[in-house]
């Protein structure tokens, strides 16, 4: 079969970072190791200039029997626009629709009646089997963590197992993706530029953050040192990528792993750069393991903090222990670790006291970049749950759903003092670690230019907040 795989962009520039759309990577090679032959592309609308002019082509030009698309939350109206191109274009054509949104947001994605299929949390499983059925003319229902439209209703199934060995899943489709096109995107947090590859070596999160989704369920699953340090070999060899992005939640969640694959990496001497965009959890960071992480070529490392009021820390459930978080921050620095910190601002009933506080602890650190996101919640986690339920999801406009805009504000403080807080926290802190930021640039710890991109986002966030300023 043609199967063409889109990833959804976000209209708003807002967020100046973009990377690969490993989901519908891993689904693809999923799918051509357990059923070689189908012909499969990867549309990624985030790569070109006029997206939908290109994405009309493919679909006149090759005539793709399925379209599956994968989205966040802020790229929810690009979904429904590629939905509705596919249906307007083939009434037989399969669409079907995966990833964060879908599995988060499910009621806006069921309204969509170019939508034939959704597919919940972790897709290769789904997905494989979806594909195996339509090949074969077979019927497509019944089909754990989907859900299918017949008659225009959606008829759910079972919730699906999720994968318990992760060495199982072939490695990321990388051919199916052009690495140059995002070796020019800004990158997730990071500050250097040139091609680079992520990865993605375990999944789920046994922490219960009110803010945060559960794609990949509350249980920590991990791939072996071996099957994570084979893949980085395979990109080095087959590339000539040493610069790699680990995209997981936690990947020091298990401590003896993490040090096992730094292990690893350091007795095969690829030259490798490694960041963690995305954050490990810092109080599960200690000495031995921040030196073998530097050892192993980590240069950038992000923690999320989220707030220095032990007492929300307790009530948005990370339970994250400050003190040994700071110390690790500086075990970081001093082993040559450019860190970069996650703060929220404007947690529900959060005082002003409170969010100084987290400023202060922040300017109080040795991180070298702090962001201060406005607290947002999202459709499918705790945090909307207790602040939104009662708000009709549909109502809201995704695009403008991202950490940035500061779109809500949940806390005891009206908006204006709550921007007025945010904008505060960036002055202090970018004012007290400029020497520290220039001297690490002179150092060259730091890329002039993409520090420049950074600052510069930053600079037009700020802008846009001040035209905000009257959010309720
Ligand atoms: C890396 C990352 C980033 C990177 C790059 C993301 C990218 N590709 O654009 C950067 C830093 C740029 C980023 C930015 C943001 N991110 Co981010 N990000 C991630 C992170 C950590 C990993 C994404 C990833 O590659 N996962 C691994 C792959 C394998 O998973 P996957 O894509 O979900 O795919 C699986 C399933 O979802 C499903 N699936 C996915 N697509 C499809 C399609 C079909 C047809 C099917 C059947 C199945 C399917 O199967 C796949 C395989 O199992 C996730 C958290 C996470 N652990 O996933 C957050 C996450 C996706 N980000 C999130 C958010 C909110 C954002 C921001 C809006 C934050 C902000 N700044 O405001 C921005 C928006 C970016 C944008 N696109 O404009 C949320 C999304 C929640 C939601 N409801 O949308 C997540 C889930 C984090 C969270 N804590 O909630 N992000």
């Amino acid at each position: 079969m043609r199967i063409l795989m889109v990833k959804g962009s976000s209209f708003n520039r807002e967020v100046p970072q973009y990377s690969y759309p490993l989901g519908l990577m891993y689904m693809a090679s999923h799918l051509r190791s357990n059923q070689p032959g189908h012909e499969i592309e990867i549309l990624d609308l985030h790569c070109h200039r006029h997206p939908y002019n290109l994405l009309q082509k493919r679909l006149d030009d090759w005539d793709p029997q399925v379209v599956a698309i994968s989205a966040l939350t802020c790229e929810a109206e690009s979904l429904h626009r590629i939905s509705a191109m596919a249906r307007k274009r083939s009434a037989e054509t399969v669409v079907m629709v995966g990833g964060p949104h879908i599995s988060a947001c499910t009621n806006d994605v069921e309204e969509d009646m170019n939508i034939d299929v959704l597919v919940i949390g972790e897709g290769e499983s789904a997905f494989t089997e979806l594909i195996k059925r339509i090949s074969n003319g077979d019927c497509i229902s019944g089909i754990p963590s989907t859900a299918l439209r017949v008659n225009g209703k959606i008829e759910w199934s079972t919730p699906g197992k999720l994968i318990s060995d992760l060495d199982s899943i072939p490695f990321p489709a990388w051919d199916l993706v052009d690495i140059k096109k995002y070796a020019r995107m800004g990158r997730a947090g990071n500050t250097k530029r040139g091609r680079y590859l992520p990865i993605f070596t375990s999944r789920g999160c046994p922490y219960r953050c009110s803010y945060c989704h559960n794609v990949f369920g509350k249980n920590f699953r991990y791939r072996s040192a071996e099957n994570v340090v084979e893949e980085i070999r395979q990109i080095v060899e087959t590339f000539g990528i040493t610069d790699i992005e680990i995209f997981d939640d936690g990947f020091n969640i298990n401590h003896d792993r993490a040090a096992s694959i730094c292990i690893k990496l350091l007795e095969l001497d690829l030259g490798l750069s490694l960041a963690f965009p995305n954050g490990v959890r810092a109080d599960h960071l200690d000495r031995e393991l921040v030196t073998l992480l530097a050892r192993a070529g980590t240069t950038n490392l992000a923690v999320g903090i989220e707030t220095a009021s032990p007492e929300l820390q307790k009530a948005i459930g990370k339970n994250l222990n400050l003190e040994i978080a700071k110390k690790a921050i500086t075990l970081a620095d001093e082993a040559g670790i450019v860190t970069s910190g996650y703060f929220m601002l404007g947690f529900p009933g959060e005082t002003a006291e409170q969010m100084k506080k987290t400023i202060a602890y922040a300017e109080s650190t040795d991180l070298f970049f702090a962001s201060f996101f406005i607290v947002t919640p999202y459709p499918g986690t705790p945090l909307w749950e207790q602040t939104m339920s009662t708000v009709d999801s549909s109502a809201l406009n995704f695009s403008d759903y991202n950490y940035l805009s500061g779109y809500f504000n949940l806390s005891e403080i009206n908006g204006s003092e709550l921007r007025l807080l945010q904008k505060e926290a960036y002055r202090r802190f970018y004012s007290k670690k400029r020497w520290k930021i220039l001297k690490s640039i002179l150092r060259l710890r730091i890329d002039f230019r993409n520090a420049a991109w950074l600052w510069l986002g930053r600079m037009r966030d700020k802008a846009r907040l001040r035209v905000h300023n009257n959010v309720p």
